[in-house]
């Protein structure tokens, strides 16, 4: 069986050969990005039988995406394309090498996923699995994404397990106040990903335990706390971890691969201490690539860099 299913948007993402404005920067390389589809590699290549659902164009970028999704060995099969819609892709571009100082530039309104909906999504294939993971992402992307997001976060018999990270991108909102959507979303999950920044801009909601009361059990919630670390609020109990420092050479898909960690880490049935410092190892692997995705640390590494962490990064 299918263990996870991520749905979103993947775009083709093109990388600067050189810091400085998108007007100055001379070439891009060609690489991928989209939150669902990142979380889907990782945990595709960290051993879990995982899905990515989807559409793309019928075009070149959606062939790009779709073969390099599947070159993680994740499940591309229910990716729909849309020979009426192109593929989603985005630019990227950094000022100097610091982390702050990434901006993207979206080319994707109107995309082929931007039409996925409950009408064009094979929802079967979506509950068929342990874990349905979703984010606030692809409620930004069109009324018909969020009519998708809204059902299935929804109660359902035989729902799987909902994983939901609220990924608030706010230039991808017209509306700033509709990202206050994403916390009805989110209090129909089962696992909340949400930093404390996009709580406070998103919902006006400040600080790890006033997170905590929005989104009361039976959810678990992870709230990140950018470089001082994790919370994990599960059965009644609270346990911060804090992550490792790495040299960060670019934090997008950061919170992707974090999400990843924790999620196989929940799969494995591991502990609450556990399943935050496998999110913070897959950050990191992440974090010092300029890429969006990379492959993290096979299963028996991570295990062996986790119990190291135990000792050094608390
Ligand atoms: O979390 C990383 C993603 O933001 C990136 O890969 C692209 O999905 C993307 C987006 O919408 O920004």
């Amino acid at each position: 069986m299918t263990e996870v299913v991520c749905v979103g948007e993947s775009m083709v993402t093109f990388l600067p050969s050189r810091p400085g404005r998108l007007a100055d920067v001379p070439s891009f390389a060609r690489t991928i990005g989209g939150a669902e589809s990142n979380v889907a590699c990782a945990l595709a290549a960290a051993g879990h039988a995982t899905a990515w659902v989807s559409r793309v164009g019928a075009d070149g970028f959606g062939d790009h995406l779709v073969e390099a999704v599947a070159a993680y060995g994740v499940d591309t099969s229910a990716v729909r394309r849309d020979p009426e819609r192109p593929t989603g892709i985005y630019f990227r571009t950094a000022n100097d090498r610091s982390a702050a100082a990434h901006e993207v530039a979206y080319y994707r309104a109107g995309s082929a996923a931007s039409a996925m909906s409950p009408a064009t999504m094979p929802l079967d294939v979506l509950d068929d699995c342990r874990v349905l993971h979703l984010s606030g992402i692809t409620a930004a992307l069109s009324a018909d994404c969020r009519a998708l997001v809204a059902a299935l976060t929804a109660p359902r018999p035989g729902r799987p397990l909902v994983s939901f990270d609220v990924n608030h991108r706010p230039s991808l909102w017209r509306d700033p106040a509709g990202a206050r959507v994403l916390l009805e979303y989110a209090r129909g999950a089962d696992l909340v990903f949400v930093g404390e920044d996009e709580a406070a801009q998103a919902w006006d909601v400040h600080g790890a335990d006033a997170i905590r009361r929005a989104l009361p059990e039976p959810a678990a919630v992870v709230v990140k706390r950018g470089a001082e670390g994790a919370v994990l609020y599960t059965d009644g109990t609270a346990v911060a971890v804090p992550a490792p420092t790495v040299d960060v050479v670019a934090p997008v898909g950061a919170g992707d691969a974090f999400a990843a960690g924790v999620l196989s880490a929940t799969l494995r049935g591991l502990p609450p201490a556990e399943r935050l410092r496998h999110g913070h190892l897959m950050a990191a692997a992440v974090l010092t690539v300029e890429a969006d995705v990379c492959a993290p640390p096979d299963r028996v590494l991570a295990d062996r860099l986790v119990a190291l962490g135990e000792r050094e990064w608390a």
